[in-house]
């Protein structure tokens, strides 16, 4: 038997599985071992981080055991890989996730309260990697829990930031912003691979040179290299024994930082050196930040592009071996434009070091990549001005101008003297004093683009690549988004899982999201309904009681949980949602007798650190709660309460609990959204715009159990083409105007009419996202959501309803879509 550091009942595996073992005598006999010999503590002493420690530890063991197996399994078979890149990976917390996925989340809850550890507290000690700023980087990570569910052989590549979005505070109803350096008590889910290294060159010039073959070639002389090492995390499927891999790079100076490549002596110019490089992973810059200036930001996209792509040729050298076959081992999947440069890299790689003609290696490379496009916002859209780029790439800009050439010269000859579609289509920008457009290198460099949902996948081929779509209509497809079940209902939502598992006789649909349709006959069931109930209320009590603790607002369980939660932007108008709020608290003060349903509104979000008209709504929320929640002649009905520091751990807290979701962008503005399914998904009814996904859940749902108001996509292109005048609706609707009023008047801002000022002007001068023109839409709507929510029985039906159809919102099937129409991946089974 093992030496053992202390005595736990004696395991029923046999001894060479104690370390891997799934019973409970096993795990409770692991979990000791991993305490003594990890953190060096025994049960008496251990702190609540050593005990998450080990159990840590204890489901890394078994998830090693899966993830090495993979790893063989792949490379004999040879199979075709994804690798998907992106800057952001928004992981959440790992280990329930991790229990739940190897099937041992109950049996090691058991092992560990027989050691008298409570569970709960271990959970809430886990830091989680903050590697992200909302749903695109929350959508990769949802990716890599179903590709390897879907037995998808898969690599994430991405950036291991040592700070990632930053801590959210609320002070004085202000954010405030917090470092967060997750990394500080140690990471357990991850093996560093020092030996997995890159270099990475920056900066310098080019020069022409001849190889012994006498044909011309390309050299490039950097200013500065530095390195990329690999730090690997496992990602496991669930119901499966397959696991991929997640690589995240770490910047650092390369060994040969010695006092030779500087000049001698200079210690100090050295070790200035070294910081420079690791600067490089030092911090997440948030997707919704401008590009202006952000020199650091290129330099992380490339420097994870050019580790990755160093990675898959290395992989591909050790397994299959020729280079010209490389596009049929990978497919490289382009989350959003961050790491487009990947294309011009894979170009250099090829041609530069591996010698392959142009021709030959642009074939292979449009082969390789596809690209999702994320946002039509034309602020989001990435362009790199050229003196910077130049400055930093040198060798790239060449590829890239000597790309651009042989394309536009197809377009002239596709669409002949039309010089103004070359302007366009162009890779580089030159109205705005001459900008790269990433977006086009993407599209160029691709096989496949796609859209993120059905009306998104429209307009992008209508609006932002219209040139391109006509030019080449076969390679734009759309897969709309999904999000995990296993994260969003199973870890986050035990509850309403055990009732759903019990209601249908059995657990499928947590591997298979349709399965929810066998909820669909129990939908009037009133045993059901009750239980539904008790399910959402429990929720809401948990949800409350966290709210009451860390924001000081009591709110009470019974009142409608109306919840908006998602990033600031002014598009997603979360100052929409605030006026309906300022509309109910005037119709009580102006009459206290009227009847209203009791209603607390729930907001959580993180505004771009630079985003000043954004971190203006946070404070107007705030402002508005402050004096509404202290208001006794409406605080019975109305509560208003901001949840600081949404983050994964922080939703999973918000889903169970809302009783509506609101999805208020204006149409044609949310690419997909991915919050509106996590809410549905868990019982909330959702009022939303014709947007996003908003408009395939309300199909999937039925249009009765959906509340939808507001302009079409359309709508607004047509009401912004006549010319939107919203000083006229502020004018012509005395409610609307009395609102806004309202805020400028000061009572909001201790006598203040200044703080809210630059909003409140904005919206009657200007309102680029149309508040106003939905404004009076969105009250009515809510009227409806009122009626409906005073009748349970018709409420608990929608709301069943609701979740037995979500089953097309689960990422297995995005993955499913995306391995058969695009990438043309085929599942390996591992069988044992
Ligand atoms: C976001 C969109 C969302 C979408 C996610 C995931 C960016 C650039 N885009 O609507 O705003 O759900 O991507 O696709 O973050």
């Amino acid at each position: 038997s093992t030496r053992s550091p202390a005595t736990a009942a004696p395991s029923n595996d046999p001894p060479e599985q104690t370390r891997t073992g799934m019973s409970k005598a096993a795990l409770k006999q692991a979990y000791i071992d991993n305490l003594f010999y990890i953190q060096g503590r025994f049960r008496d002493v251990a702190s609540t981080y050593d005990l998450y420690m080990a159990a840590a530890f204890t489901a890394r063991d078994r998830m090693l055991e899966r993830w090495v197996e993979s790893a063989q399994v792949y490379k004999t078979s040879h199979a075709r890989t994804l690798c998907y890149l992106s800057a952001e990976y928004l992981l959440g917390p790992q280990l329930t996730q991790n229990l739940v996925n190897l099937g041992i989340a109950k049996v090691a809850r058991a092992a560990a309260e027989e050691l008298s550890v409570d569970f709960n507290a271990i959970l809430e000690e886990e830091v989680e990697p903050g590697l992200g700023s909302g749903g695109l980087g929350r959508l990769a990570a949802c990716y890599l829990d179903s590709l390897a569910t879907q037995r998808i052989p898969a690599i994430g590549y991405g950036i291991r930031y040592e700070f990632g979005i930053f801590d959210q505070v609320i002070q004085d109803g202000w954010q405030v912003e917090r470092s967060d350096n997750w990394l500080r008590n140690g990471n357990p889910w991850e093996l560093p691979r020092p030996k997995i290294s890159f270099a990475v060159r920056y900066g310098g010039h080019t020069e022409q040179t001849r190889d012994q073959e006498g044909r011309s070639r390309v050299r490039w002389v950097p200013e500065m290299v530095i390195k990329g090492v690999a730090y690997d995390t496992p990602i496991l499927g669930y119901g499966v024994r397959n696991a991929n891999l997640l690589r995240l790079w770490k910047s650092e100076a390369p060994e040969s930082f010695d006092f030779q490549t500087f000049n001698v002596g200079d210690y100090y110019g050295a070790v200035h050196a070294k910081i420079e490089a690791e600067t490089i992973s030092k911090v997440l810059y948030p997707n919704d930040e401008p590009e202006a200036g952000k020199e650091l930001r290129l330099k992380q996209q490339y420097f994870f592009v050019s580790c990755s792509m160093q990675d898959m040729i290395r992989l591909h050298r050790n397994t299959v071996g020729p280079l010209e076959t490389i596009h049929q081992k990978f497919v490289v999947q382009l989350n959003d434009t961050h790491p487009a440069l990947a294309i011009a890299e894979l170009m250099r790689l090829l041609v530069d070091e591996q010698a392959m003609t142009w021709e030959q290696a642009w074939s292979i490379t449009r082969q390789t990549f596809c690209y999702t496009n994320h946002t039509l916002l034309p602020e989001a859209l990435e362009t790199w001005s050229l003196a910077l780029f130049e400055r930093l790439l040198p060798r790239h800009l060449e590829i890239i101008y000597a790309i651009n050439q042989e394309f536009l010269d197809q377009v002239r000859v596709r669409f002949l003297g039309d010089e103004a579609r070359i302007a366009r289509m162009s890779l580089i920008d030159e109205t705005h004093g001459r900008r790269i457009r990433m977006a086009h290198l993407a599209v160029v460099g691709s096989r496949a683009v796609n859209g993120v949902a059905a009306l998104h996948s429209k307009l992008i081929k209508t609006t932002i690549f219209k040139d391109f779509h006509e030019l080449a209509p076969e390679r734009f497809h759309t897969v709309t988004n999904g999000v995990t079940p296993r994260r969003f209902m199973v870890v986050s939502n035990p509850r309403l899982a055990r009732l759903i598992t019990a209601t249908c006789g059995h657990d499928r649909w947590i591997g298979d999201l349709e399965y929810l349709r066998d909820l669909e006959t129990h939908a009037d069931d009133p045993v059901l309904q009750a239980r539904w109930r008790q399910v959402k209320i429990a929720a809401k009590r948990d949800l409350a009681c966290w709210l009451d603790h860390h924001t000081g607002v009591p709110i009470d369980p019974e009142a409608m949980f109306d919840i908006q939660a998602k990033r600031l932007h002014e598009y997603k108008r979360q100052h929409l949602k605030v006026l309906h709020i300022i509309r109910l608290y005037q119709r009580l003060k102006q009459d206290p007798s009227v009847s209203m349903v009791p209603r607390a509104f729930i907001f959580g979000g993180k505004a771009a650190p630079g985003y000043v008209m954004a971190k203006l709504m946070i404070k107007l929320i705030n402002a508005v709660g402050e004096v509404i929640n202290r208001d006794p002649q409406v605080n019975g009905y109305l509560r208003v309460a901001f949840m600081p520091n949404f983050n994964v751990k922080n939703g999973q807290r918000l889903y169970p609990a809302a009783d509506l979701s609101e999805q208020i962008s204006l149409a044609g503005k949310e690419a997909s959204g991915t919050g509106n399914m996590k809410f549905s998904m868990n019982g909330a009814l959702t009022i939303g715009t014709d947007d996003g996904a908003n408009i395939e859940i309300r199909e999937a749902v039925g249009a009765e159990n959906f509340f939808l108001f507001g302009m079409t996509a359309e709508e607004v292109q047509r009401k912004q083409a006549e010319g939107y005048r919203p000083w006229a609706l502020y004018q012509g609707d005395a409610e609307l105007k009395s609102d806004i009023d309202l805020i400028s008047s000061g009572l909001f801002s201790h006598g203040d009419p200044h703080l809210f000022r630059p909003l409140t002007d904005h919206l009657i001068h200007a309102d680029p996202f149309m508040v106003l023109a939905d404004y009076r839409a969105y009250l009515e709507c809510q009227e409806r959501v009122t009626e409906a929510y005073a009748q349970p029985r018709r409420w608990d039906r929608m709301s069943i309803l609701n979740v037995a159809r979500m089953g097309r919102f689960s990422s297995d099937r995005a993955i499913r879509e995306y391995a058969e129409r695009i990438w043309q991946i085929e599942p390996v089974v591992l069988d044992s």
